[in-house]
């Protein structure tokens, strides 16, 4: 079983600005860490990043045929794209929205998450501890656990 972690635009740039929102750990950090718990969870983790919404896309639509489901930071195109959410609906996997803030907690435009409605569920708030959490309830939910 193979997992897309999938992170949207700036956040190449996690650790190195803003660490009072985003924290200190950098995305090669959160990378290695997904990589390494799904190795605990006997699961491969394929890692991707882009600053470009139809490149985000691409990796999508490419998951459909090699990936069982995907943990999204979608960054601000979460707020904003139809384009993203008619992928997700299109490639017919389970995906996890993730959100290292709690986007519930800031600026009003943040409330709004076009892609929350087709996607399995949403964790957000838990800074970079939330990767984890997001493949181990991926990983859940691809084995039918009801927990
Ligand atoms: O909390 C999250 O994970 C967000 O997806 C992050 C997005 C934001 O637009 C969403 O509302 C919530 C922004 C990512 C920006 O990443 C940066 C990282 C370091 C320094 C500056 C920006």
């Amino acid at each position: 079983m193979n997992i897309l972690v999938l992170n949207g635009p700036n956040l190449n740039l996690l650790g190195t600005r803003e660490p009072g929102i985003y924290g200190h750990t950098t995305l090669h950090d959160i990378e290695e860490a997904c990589v390494a718990h799904g190795r605990s969870l006997g699961v491969g983790v394929t890692c991707a990043q882009s600053n470009v919404e139809g490149v985000l896309i691409d990796h999508l639509h490419a998951a459909r045929d090699t990936m069982a489901g995907v943990v999204l930071n979608a960054g601000a195109y979460t707020h904003t794209s139809v384009a993203l959410r008619d992928a997700i609906t299109a490639i017919e996997l389970p995906v996890i929205e993730l959100h290292l803030s709690n986007t519930h907690a800031r600026e009003a435009f943040r409330h709004v998450s076009l892609i929350a409605p087709v996607c399995i569920g949403v964790i957000q708030g838990f800074g970079a501890r939330g990767y984890p959490l997001a493949l181990t309830a991926l990983h859940g939910h691809l084995n039918g656990d009801k927990a």
